[in-house]
């Protein structure tokens, strides 16, 4: 493309003696090299015209610009580049004026902060998420933001990544004008006719004067350094964050954009950018599936829950959140009473806290009604069964959704195991059956993982989705096996770390190198904090099953029988005294893995953390090509989304297929069968892992991403 000319994606028109500007290209306006090379070569004609006085900037459809087109990262660079434009947009010599109307993100707002003038309807969203993806504002982000707010409000928005509304950007000096409800269109070319009328100066942001106060810019400064390194662990582009911001006090404008471009080229090259672009990616595929291609949601407007338990009361409070109202039913008045108070212990912490108030608590109460009956259900949309995970139970239930619900209704089973196509076979209408296993607790986390059975009609999975959507979940289509695709590949990831610490490493010595990888906790803190007695259910009722040349681990096992299930028992793998939520390492526990491992015939050695975690991704990436290739997982992206959102699996890294194609497939491969010599029964290479490596294709090469 010609920077010359106009082309399909930024449309010019004379209004007058304003040259308006529009940005037309779907879905998010994203700034595409043609999108940039039409916004540069329209400045260049709005300067040399004398017939315009002054540009508007505005975008077409429902965003302004929503950054950066992120599929060209990684890629060549194709000329001109953003910063070069955002400069000729600021040295324009007419006043250039941003119409903003929706999302003004990234290098969309760097956009609008290179124009002279900024004017918001109240659908506005700006900011500068750009740190979500690894990097930082690369287009004068760093360099003009602080200029215009100051270092502190800066750093806050760019190390959050957050969104502020139209009144909150106007209110810090983002934005000059606020407009009301309408055109954007009309309201820009009001607004720069009016900047006109007044003979308005081109107003550029590089000489904003907000950094003044230097001893207040640098304290602001410091405190963010301090704070970033705390909580961003392990993060690369948080810091350049801040060295930028440090460049635009300390430096010239034009100095300050070099050492911005240094850094933000820094962060482009990083692998984090590349796991953390993986991410934002694969969630928008995982939430599309075969079924909500090609076929219409049922509506759904009323809920049913049965069970009020953790889980039933944690996705009760899911959907009260979304605004749906709520029948839960339970088995009698007491156990009703219980699920009603865990739904509204959640409002009344949130009360205690001071994020929300007691008006709105009732208004949400308002929408949960409970009952010990079934029929309550008649009119229900769709019913999450969350009770006791035991088939015959479940079964049950079943009976009577069958039994009291309306045609059409779709019924839906939070088991995180079970078989759902014989739940379904159970009743005379297994087309409406479906699982949705929700992960504790079902009100924060995100992962929805929509278990897809073999009878299911396929706008019953189309609902699924659409619920997700509801929820604000990010959905993973699986398929029906033990386990489906998370529990099913953290099953032999236990596995594996089972054996290491029968071999020699200690519980404590395995978390600690999981959390130094990027997890939150380690699989011995976490077993502590769901409750080892759910495992220990899970591993007898596989008892029979259980091949037995397989090697079996019972350090767990010896822990469940003394009683010791984690937090909620006081102690697990660790001592939690007192009701502390952060454990201790337990001696005793040590003394038990001596006497499991002397018992075993196994004389311990030394693992380094690096083994560990060679080990422990070995497992997880191996079961993983299992369950893409037994279609379990659509894709290798749904393992890397379900490991994200439901394991706590460091986004960065962008999930476990992603960190294995990041290693090299052979290097798994080799890795695996290594460790094969040791158990050559466990460590199997996947069929699918060989073939790509015998191919020389990875993971990626089966997204079908973009
Ligand atoms: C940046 O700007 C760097 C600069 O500082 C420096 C450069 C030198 N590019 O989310 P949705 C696609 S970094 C390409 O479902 P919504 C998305 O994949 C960028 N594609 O819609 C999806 O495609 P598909 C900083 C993009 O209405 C479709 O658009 N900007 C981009 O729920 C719809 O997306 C950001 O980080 C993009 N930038 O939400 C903003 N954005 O239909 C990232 C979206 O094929 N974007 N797509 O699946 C968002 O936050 C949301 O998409 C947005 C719309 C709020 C805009």
């Amino acid at each position: 493309m010609s920077s010359g000319a106009p082309n399909a994606v930024v449309r010019r028109a004379q209004r007058g003696d304003i040259l308006l500007v529009t940005i037309d290209n779907p879905p998010v306006n994203a700034l595409g090299a043609d999108v940039r090379a039409g916004l540069l070569a329209a400045i260049e004609a709005a300067d040399a015209d004398p017939a315009v006085a002054a540009v508007l900037i505005a975008g077409s459809g429902r965003t302004f610009i929503g950054g950066a087109d992120i599929r060209e990262f990684g890629k060549p660079p194709l000329p001109p580049a953003l910063p070069d434009v955002c400069n000729r947009i600021e040295a324009c010599t007419k006043p250039v004026v941003a119409a903003i109307h929706g999302p003004a993100l990234g290098g969309g707002l760097e956009v609008a902060l290179a124009a002279h003038y900024r004017i918001a309807l109240p659908a506005a969203k700006l900011g500068l998420p750009e740190v979500q993806l690894g990097l930082l504002p690369g287009a004068g982000g760093t360099q003009r933001t602080p200029r215009l707010v100051g270092a502190a409000a800066a750093l806050e928005m760019m190390l959050s990544g957050r969104h502020l509304g139209a009144a909150e950007a106007h209110k810090l000096g983002l934005i000059d004008r606020l407009a009301s409800e309408g055109d954007p269109i009309e309201a820009g070319l009001a607004y720069a006719r009016e900047l006109l009328a007044q003979g308005a100066p081109v107003r550029r942001t590089r000489d904003a004067n907000a950094l003044q106060d230097r001893a207040a810019q640098t304290a602001a400064i410091e405190a963010a350094r301090l704070e970033t390194a705390k909580k961003s662990r392990g993060l690369f582009s948080p810091l350049k964050i801040v060295e930028a911001v440090q460049g635009a006090v300390d430096l010239p404008f034009d100095e300050g954009l070099a050492l911005e471009r240094k850094l933000f080229l820094a962060c482009l090259d990083s692998p984090q950018r590349a796991g953390l672009v993986h991410a934002f990616f694969a969630e928008r595929e995982a939430a599309k599936s075969p079924e909500t291609q090609s076929s219409q949601p049922r509506p759904i407007a009323r809920i049913g829950v049965v069970g009020g338990g953790t889980m039933g009361a944690g996705i009760a409070v899911s959907c009260l959140d979304a605004g749906l109202p709520v029948t839960m039913i339970e088995r009698d008045d007491e156990a009703l009473a219980r699920g009603r108070a865990n739904v509204d212990k959640v409002y009344a912490g949130l009360v205690a806290k001071g994020r929300m108030t007691e008006d709105a608590r009732a208004a949400v109460m308002a929408r949960w009604n409970g009952s010990t009956a079934y029929d309550a259900l008649a009119d229900a949309d769709l019913v999450i069964e969350a009770v006791f995970e035991d088939m015959d139970v479940k079964k049950a239930v079943f009976a009577q959704l069958d039994r009291v619900c309306k045609p059409g209704a779709v019924l839906a089973t939070n088991t995180s195991y079970l078989d759902i196509d014989a739940l379904a076979a159970s009743i005379a209408r297994p087309q409406d059956v479906i699982g949705l296993h929700f992960f504790s607790p079902a009100n924060i986390m995100k992962l929805l993982e929509i278990v897809v059975p073999a009878e299911v009609a396929p706008d019953v999975v189309a609902t699924a989705f659409a619920l997700a959507k509801k929820l604000r979940k990010t959905p993973v289509r699986a398929g029906v096996c033990d386990g489906f695709i998370g529990n099913r590949i953290l099953a032999v990831y236990r596995q594996a770390a089972d054996a290491m610490m029968e071999d020699g490493a200690s519980p404590y010595q395995i978390d600690k190198a999981v959390r130094d990888f990027g997890f939150p906790m380690g699989p011995y803190q976490m077993s502590d904090l769901a409750g080892g007695d759910i495992g220990w259910a899970t591993r007898k009722r596989r008892a029979p099953t259980r091949d037995p040349r397989a090697r079996y681990v019972q350090i767990a096992d010896r822990l469940c029988e003394r009683g010791w299930f984690g937090q909620k028992t006081g102690r697990g793998y660790y001592l939690y005294e007192g009701g502390a939520r952060t454990g201790t390492p337990d001696p005793e526990v040590d003394a038990i893995v001596d006497a499991e491992r002397e018992r075993a015939g196994v004389t311990p050695r030394s693992f380094t953390d690096e083994e560990i975690m060679r080990r422990y991704m070995a497992a997880m990436i191996n079961e993983g090509a299992r369950v893409v290739a037994e279609k379990i997982a659509l894709r290798p992206l749904d393992v890397d989304v379900t490991f994200v959102h439901g394991y706590g699996f460091p986004r960065y890294r962008g999930g476990p297929m992603k960190y294995a194609d990041t290693v090299g497939l052979p290097q798994v491969l080799a890795d695996i069968r290594a460790f094969a010599k040791e158990d050559p029964l466990f460590w199997q290479p996947a069929p699918l892992l060989v073939e790509l490596v015998e191919r020389g294709a990875d993971f990626a090469s089966l997204n079908q991403t973009k």
